[in-house]
């Protein structure tokens, strides 16, 4: 045999087998990170509903410092809102058309049904502004 054509084989098995190398899928799959994100929104779609649905609300200087910006759910549940504000203020839930009064770092509870679909803006009135807003899925 060729002595040039013996180093050209050679040369040629290193490189593919290096190239084997590079390229062999690893035995191990990725591993899937759990990760628990904190969402600002409560999901309709949740898979145990407590009835009612209960909501907490943080307010601080007339901003929504915890709980849901949009607050989702169904038309028909039952919905429990507790807000607090470090400073008083009159909550006001549009087209349902609730208002509550907030006592300075007092929980304040507004309860009610979900009866109307839509959107709806929950507004401090002394504040001036809408915190977070109520989302109510069609049922139907
Ligand atoms: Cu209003």
């Amino acid at each position: 045999m060729n002595y040039r054509a013996l180093i050209f084989i050679l040369i040629s098995a290193i490189a593919l087998t290096a190239l084997f190398l590079l390229l062999k899928p690893t035995a191990e799959p990725p591993k899937v990170q759990a990760t628990v994100s904190q969402s600002d929104t409560v999901n309709a779609e949740s898979t145990s509903v407590p009835s009612p649905r209960t909501i907490e609300l943080s307010i601080k200087d007339g901003a929504l410092i915890s709980g849901p910006q949009r607050i989702q759910v169904l038309q028909g549940e039952e919905i429990k809102l507790n807000i607090v504000s470090n400073h008083a203020d009159e909550l006001h839930l549009h087209g349902y058309d609730l208002t509550l009064k907030l006592k300075a770092k007092e929980t304040a509870t507004l309860a009610f049904t979900a009866k109307h679909s839509g959107r709806f803006g929950i507004e401090l009135h002394h504040a001036h502004g809408e915190i977070a807003a109520l989302e109510v899925m069609p049922n139907n």
